[in-house]
This record gives C-alpha cells, structure tokens and sequence, in this order.
C-alpha cells in the first residue's frame, strides 16, 4: 500500500511511521486514520517488524481532528459516526498489535493527537513536546480514549483538572507525573527513542506480545481474573522456542538471539 499522510520506513525490525502532514500540525483525518490501521496490519503479517516507532514531522506531533475537514462537513456530521469508524478503531488497531509501539514525542500532542500518543506502549518526549486536551476548548468532550487513559496514568484528580481547564503539560511535568516515561533534550530524544526501538525490536516477540495481552487485560479485570490469565499467557510464552534459547543463553553466559518461534 502506498502512503499519503504517514511516512513508513523500516530499519532493522523497527518500522518508523511518521505522521507527514506538517503544514497542518499533522492533524488527524479518516485518512490517516485508515493508514496508521494499515501499518498495524503490515507490521503484525510481517515476521521482520518486531516494533513500531511513531512520531510527527515537523514542529507538531499531532495537532487532533483537522478542524478545516470538520467545518467543510457541515451540520449533519456525525461525531460518533466519525470516531467510531476512524480513531476508535486506529487506537483499537494499535493496542491490539501484538509488539511494543513507542512514541517518540516531538512536538504538541493535542485532542484526538493526545490519544494517539496514548495509545502507544512508552512514550519518549522532547523538551520542545507539551501536552494539550484541546477539547474543552472547542466545547467538546474527550474522545479517541483520552479519558480512559488520563485517569489511569495521572489519576482522576489530575486528569479532571486537565480535561476542565484545557492545560497545557510540558514534556517534562508529563514525565514527572508519569503521562510519559521520558523527557529528553530536542537534539537527542529521536535518538533514544530509535535506541529503545532497536532494543525491544531484538527480544523475544512472543514475551513481548504476551506482555502487551496482559498489560492490556489489567486495565479491566480483578486480581483473581488476572492471576488465571498471566497463567494462561505463561503458557504460550513458556512454550516457545525463545523461552528454551533464554534459558541457555542464561545458562551459557551469552546474548540470546531470538527468533520469535
Ligand atoms: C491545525 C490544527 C488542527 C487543522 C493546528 N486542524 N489545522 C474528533 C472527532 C471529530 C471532530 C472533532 O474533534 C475530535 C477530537 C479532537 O481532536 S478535538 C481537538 C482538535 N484540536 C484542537 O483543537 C487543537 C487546535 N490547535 C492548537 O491548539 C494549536 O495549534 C497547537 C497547540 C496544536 C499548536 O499551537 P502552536 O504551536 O501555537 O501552532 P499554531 O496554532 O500556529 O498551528 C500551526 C499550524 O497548524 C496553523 O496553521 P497556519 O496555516 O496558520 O500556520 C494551524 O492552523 C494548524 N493547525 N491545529 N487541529
């Protein structure tokens, strides 16, 4: 498939996406939507993707809805028609891929671009990065799962305050109070990103993919149904051959090199 609005380049098994429209702050459209779910498809077909990088061109992460697609609508628009046929099931594509999807943060991340970013497993910002609802300043309410996602990560208080007052969060309070993981100088942070891709893009992607499952099932289940599931998870990875070649590589004293059988 050929990409309009993404930049998709594979290095090593990493596949770095980059939203390209930066004239537009790389705000969200159904297009891009459908090509960010494009990529989740090629990546999980693909054995050699192993990671997803995503960031933004440009000084923009992602600016949400392009509001000029919205007002070119008119009044019989249907809002939930439109997420639930594009972001929704973007966000949805991306927390089901089974391998890790790091964020490297490189500008403002706002409304629908905020959960964009969410959506991702690790987010890695730079300096110049901040962190915006944007949707109590156009009257709207949150959606693409940012309410589902803020209260988790910096509790119901901290989310309330940021969804009411529309506040912007600099990328080096979002990594103090853990709505990312990390906050690096601007010249640096795509570097440590890449270095962190390369990383996990080198382990074991059945642990992996396990991993995200059971992160993934948390979200909404007892301990108990938890505790049944991480067993269930246990034996899938249990009986890969990557399980067998950690256990010797442990034993052996060496690197292990997965394979992902
Ligand atoms: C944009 C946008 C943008 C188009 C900047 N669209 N061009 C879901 C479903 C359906 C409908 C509605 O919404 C949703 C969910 C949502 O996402 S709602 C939230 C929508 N987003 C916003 O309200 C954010 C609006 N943008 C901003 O607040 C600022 O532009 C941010 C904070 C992102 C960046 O601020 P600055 O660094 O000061 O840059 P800027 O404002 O000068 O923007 C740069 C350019 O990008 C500018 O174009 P221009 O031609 O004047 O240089 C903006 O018009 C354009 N742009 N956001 N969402």
């Amino acid at each position: 498939m050929s990409y309009e609005t993404i930049l998709v380049e594979q290095n090593g098994g990493v596949l770095e996406v980059t939203l390209n429209r930066p004239d537009k702050f790389n705000a969200l459209t159904a297009q891009v939507a459908k090509e960010i779910i494009a990529v989740c498809k090629r990546a999980a077909r693909d054995d050699s993707v192993r990671c997803i990088l995503l960031t933004g061109a440009g000084r923009g992460f992602c600016a949400g809805q392009d509001l000029g697609e919205v007002s070119k609508r008119g009044d019989d628009f249907s809002f939930r028609n439109h997420l639930l046929t594009s972001y929704n099931k973007m966000v949805i594509a991306m927390r089901t891929l089974e391998m890790p999807i790091i964020c490297a943060v490189n500008g403002a991340a706002a409304g629908a671009g905020l959960g964009l970013a969410l959506a991702t497993d690790i987010r890695y910002a730079s300096e110049k990065a901040k962190f915006l609802p944007a949707f109590i300043g156009i009257a709207l309410a949150p959606d693409t799962g940012v309410s589902y996602w803020l209260p988790r990560l910096i509790g119901p208080a901290r989310a309330a305050e940021m969804l009411y007052t529309n506040e912007r969060v600099s990328g080096t309070e979002a990594a103090e109070i853990g709505l990312i993981n990390k906050v690096f100088p601007h010249d640096t942070f795509l570097e440590e990103a890449r270095a962190l891709a390369q990383r996990l893009a080198a382990g074991p992607p059945k642990g992996l993919a396990m991993t995200k499952r059971a992160l993934n099932k948390s979200l909404g289940v007892t301990f108990d149904e938890q505790l049944d599931y991480e067993a269930y998870l246990q034996d899938i990875a249990g009986h890969s051959a990557d399980y067998k070649e950690g256990v010797a590589a442990f034993r052996e004293k060496r690197r292990p090199v997965f394979t992902g059988k």
